[in-house]
């Protein structure tokens, strides 16, 4: 369906409690009038769904074109359990927009896939000014309350999925970054391989559960 046909602040189920949950909004400055529309339909989201101001992250970036490596910078710094994506792309009049809206959603995807933490796209691909702002609080409603709406689910799904789940997480983690600190610590040298890593005392929980997961070696006895 397009979202010609939808109003976009309204969902199909109901929007997760998100009092324990931390977030960031990365916003592109580029269409500002738009973009910061989106920001403002996302936080309005977030604080209805009770998510504490605190726990509430917004960056800005040049551009969306470089709202990936936003997401993937703050994802690898920050204790956070997922990120909001921000940005309008308005066709113009070279194949630029296509590079762009392109190479967003494809890094949006890949950083969330290597993070295992939630990136949602919310950027808008418009063909022109009109479209952009009915959907960033016009008659369309806003792209920034969906996308928030899909952050809490999405961080929902990951709780859930990793409280009643039976898969090792560190095994789980192989892919992300744990599991690059455990492929480069195999690769130093063989006294190097024969490191184990725990999970940090009290991380009972890791990824979703707001804290961020510190390894420590140990040495096997
Ligand atoms: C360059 C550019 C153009 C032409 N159009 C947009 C746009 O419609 N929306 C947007 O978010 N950013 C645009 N940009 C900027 C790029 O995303 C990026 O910031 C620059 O290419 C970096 O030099």
């Amino acid at each position: 369906m397009s979202s010609k046909n939808k109003n976009l602040d309204v969902f199909s189920s109901e929007t997760p409690d998100g009092k324990a949950y931390s977030v960031a909004i990365i916003v592109a400055e580029w269409n500002d009038k738009v973009t910061f529309a989106l920001r403002d339909g996302a936080l309005a989201t977030l604080k209805k769904a009770g998510v504490k101001k605190a726990n509430i992250h917004v960056y800005q970036v040049p551009g969306s074109y470089e709202l990936p490596y936003g997401a993937l910078t703050i994802l690898q710094n920050f204790n956070v359990d997922g990120v909001i994506c921000l940005g309008c792309v308005i066709q113009g009049e070279t194949p630029h927009f296509d590079f762009i809206c392109q190479a967003v959603a494809k890094g949006c995807m890949d950083v969330q896939l290597q993070m295992k933490r939630p990136v949602i796209f919310g950027v808008l691909t418009t063909l022109d000014q009109q479209q952009a702002e009915d959907r960033a609080g016009g008659k369309h409603g806003n792209k920034g309350a969906e996308a928030a709406h899909t952050l809490l689910k999405m961080i929902e799904l990951t709780h859930i999925s990793t409280e009643k789940g039976d898969r090792d997480p560190l095994l789980d983690s192989i892919n992300g970054p744990l599991g690059s600190l455990l492929l480069q610590s195999a690769m130093v040298n063989d006294e190097e391989a024969d490191y184990d890593f725990d999970l940090d005392d009290e991380d009972e929980s890791y990824f979703g559960k707001g804290k961020r997961v510190e390894l420590k070696p140990k040495k096997k006895k």
